[in-house]
């Protein structure tokens, strides 16, 4: 497989309509000594470990990859809150654009910031459009990119936003409601955005239990994200 070999299973398994399952890992909380004992925990169903955060310290993204690698051979991709917290030790990056808010910093200048660490890399680089969606509490995202959720309400821009991102050359939509969301992005948005598009879509953020997680795969997610939920086990 090439470059894209990921992007290309992704879009295989979704014509295949198998569902894919990745766990969030926040490098802030994760204790990597633990990585054996919480992998060990995680459903047979998964498929990818994505590591990031919204504010994560220095170096600490790189130990928790190297520290699931060791133990486990799931694709492991980039997450990143910010461009510092890239490591070449990961399998790819899902490069964001929070397409959703109409801060600059998040939208291309973290990007710019990034090149330098992608442009020699082999890190499969995945763009990302990026929205977050009003979740019934101030997220991370919400509070580090000092952007404003699209509210559950408005589907028409949640829609037309998804499009903008693909028309723009997005490889993937990301719909999602931050992490330990009260409500996770509802079904019929999952529904309207999943018919608009044709590229992959990913749906996460307060999603907690298999009930939340099987309604989202129905409405239409190709990929769920679980993070908060796995953490407290
Ligand atoms: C957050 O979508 C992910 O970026 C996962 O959210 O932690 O609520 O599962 P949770």
């Amino acid at each position: 497989m090439g470059k894209n070999k990921f992007i290309s299973f992704l879009n295989t398994s979704i014509s295949k309509k198998e569902k894919q399952l990745a766990i969030l890992i926040d490098p802030d909380v994760f204790d990597n000594s633990e990585a054996a004992y919480f992998l060990n925990k995680l459903p047979a169903q998964t498929t990818h470990l994505f590591v990031g955060g919204s504010t994560v310290e220095k170096d600490k993204t790189e130990a928790t990859v190297i520290a699931l690698k060791k133990y486990c051979s799931l694709p492991v991709f980039l997450f990143p809150g910010d461009e510092s917290q890239i490591t070449q030790s990961a399998d790819g990056i899902l490069f964001l654009s929070l397409i959703s808010g109409r801060n600059p910093e998040y939208l291309i200048e973290q990007q710019v910031k990034s090149v330098s660490k992608l442009r020699d890399s082999s890190l499969e680089i995945m763009p990302t459009g990026y929205l977050l969606i009003e979740g019934g509490n101030k997220s991370a995202v919400e509070r580090v990119s000092e952007t404003k959720p699209i509210s559950q309400d408005d589907i028409q821009t949640i829609v037309d936003t998804a499009l903008a991102g693909e028309y723009l050359g997005m490889k993937l939509i990301y719909l999602e409601a931050g992490s330990g969301a009260k409500n996770p992005v509802n079904t019929n948005i999952i529904s309207a955005v999943k018919e608009a598009i044709n590229i992959p879509l990913f749906v996460g953020g307060g999603i907690k239990n298999e009930m939340q997680k099987k309604e989202a795969y129905a409405a239409g997610a190709d990929l769920v994200v679980m993070g908060t939920f796995f953490e407290n086990k």
